[in-house]
């Protein structure tokens, strides 16, 4: 613990010894432009900072803590877990038994490999499709975001949005030309870009729903049209379902759809709240990795036995209670109804986006269907209604461009006190 538990001192501190103050850039809270956040405890759907201050969090760690902050269940399990040691640097049952969990819950999944963020596992899974294909190119979509490396940090979301630097400087122009881009839920952009790339594209990697520009739902027929072109075109279709996954539904966005990728990656939920991510697929794709195959992907800290059981208690819990999926879009539902009532009542240009139990709060005057229409938020609103709603006790992500993740700990009472605070703030906008 940090010897000295004053703001100014801590951040003063941080920002001297880290790259704004933080170990991800979205937390510097530099586009809302108030003091970042610092955090003591949190519990359920609340987080208490060091000044002593809770605030009912929407953030839950950006998507892993669908059970809300230190469950009973999962510190029980962790601490029993760290009893028997933290890492070991060889196989043990529980990374064996998470991956029979996730591969029974997603029928397109027969293998899979464990790693330690979202990023290591789509970095890994475009390496493997680049390999089992021969091809080089990949293709994304503008506004999706799956973690930091090079090849994915081309026209991206979350942070790079947030920061306004959807393409990062320090990538090899070489690298960054194999990398194509199409605009989310336009198939014909998609169909055009493949011919005009015929045989060279090795993968097409997309958020089933999109997470990282706010939540954008795919339209009607979208994704089975990019499922159709993958498959006639010899490409691997990677669904990256490291927000979505066990979010949406327990068999993650391919079970909502009924569509079946040729890989997927995970993270978040399956850590339990832990660092864990994963790559896999169909069995042909994935005896590429090795030792099986010449792919080459390791890490010292994959299948850790903490994160591993966390996992697997975080899982086993969703499975034995699906229920836990209804309430989930029924509480988003709840918060869209009474948010969208004081949206009417105080003529608030915004519009909500909701898709199961992911939800966000476009402040726009005009539906919103595509990066382009995300692009033209009015993030100065943002960043007031922010503002206010940390005022209020509500902690919301410091981004126009990030989703809200309440969880199964954000009760009817949770829900009306955030209604309530939006009133608040919407009527002094
Ligand atoms: P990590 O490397 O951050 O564990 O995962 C990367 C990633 C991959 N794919 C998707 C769809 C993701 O949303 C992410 C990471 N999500 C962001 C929040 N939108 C991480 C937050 C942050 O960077 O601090």
């Amino acid at each position: 613990m940090c010897k000295n538990n004053n703001k100014e001192e801590i951040l003063a501190l941080s920002r001297k010894i880290m790259p704004g103050g933080v170990n991800s850039p979205v937390r510097a809270f530099q586009s809302v432009e108030v003091a970042p956040v610092i955090v003591e405890s949190a519990h359920g759907p609340y987080i208490k900072d060091i000044t002593g201050k809770e605030y009912i969090d929407y953030v839950c760690s950006y998507g892993p803590l669908i059970f809300g902050h230190a469950p009973q269940f999962l510190i029980e399990e962790i601490q029993a877990a760290a009893e028997s040691g933290t890492t070991y640097g060889f196989t043990t049952p529980h990374e064996v038994e998470l991956a029979e969990l996730v591969i029974e819950s997603y029928p397109s999944c027969e293998m899979i490999r464990m790693v330690n963020s979202g990023t290591e596992a789509t970095m890994s899974a475009i390496r493997v499709a680049r390999g089992y294909t021969g091809r080089n190119k990949i293709l994304k979509f503008e506004g999706c975001y799956h973690g930091h490396s090079d090849s994915l940090l081309v026209k991206s979301g979350s942070g790079l949005l947030t920061q306004g630097v959807p393409t990062s400087p320090g990538l090899v122009p070489a690298l960054v030309e194999q990398t194509l881009v199409c605009p989310y839920n336009d198939e014909e952009a998609l169909a055009e870009m493949i011919r005009a790339n015929q045989d060279e594209i090795a993968c097409v990697i997309l958020e089933p729903i999109a997470g990282n520009m706010g939540v954008l739902a795919p339209h009607e027929g979208y994704l089975e049209a990019v499922r159709k072109l993958c498959t006639e075109n010899g490409i691997v279709l990677i669904f990256d379902e490291v927000i979505t996954g066990f979010r949406v539904d327990y068999h993650s966005a391919a079970g909502v759809f009924n569509i079946d990728p040729d890989m997927v990656c995970f993270g978040k939920i399956i850590g339990g709240g832990l660092p864990v991510g994963a790559y896999g697929g169909k069995l042909e794709i994935m005896k590429m990795v090795s030792p099986v195959g010449p792919v080459y992907q390791g890490g010292t800290l994959s299948g850790n036995p903490l994160a591993m059981r966390a996992g697997i208690a975080t899982l086993k819990r969703l499975k034995s209670n699906p229920v836990i999926y209804k309430t989930l879009e029924e509480n988003a539902t709840y918060l869209n109804r009474g948010i969208t009532e004081a949206i009417q009542k105080y003529h608030i240009p915004a519009v909500t986006s909701q898709f199961k139990g992911m939800f966000c709060l476009f402040f726009t005057d005009r539906p919103v269907s595509s990066y382009d229409d995300v692009m033209k938020c009015d993030t100065e609103l943002y960043k007031k209604f922010f503002e206010g709603m940390m005022n209020e006790g509500i902690l919301l992500a410091p981004s126009q461009f990030e989703a809200w993740f309440p969880s199964t700990a954000h009760t009817k009472e949770v829900l009306d006190q955030t209604i309530a605070a939006v009133n608040q703030v919407f009527a002094k906008l």
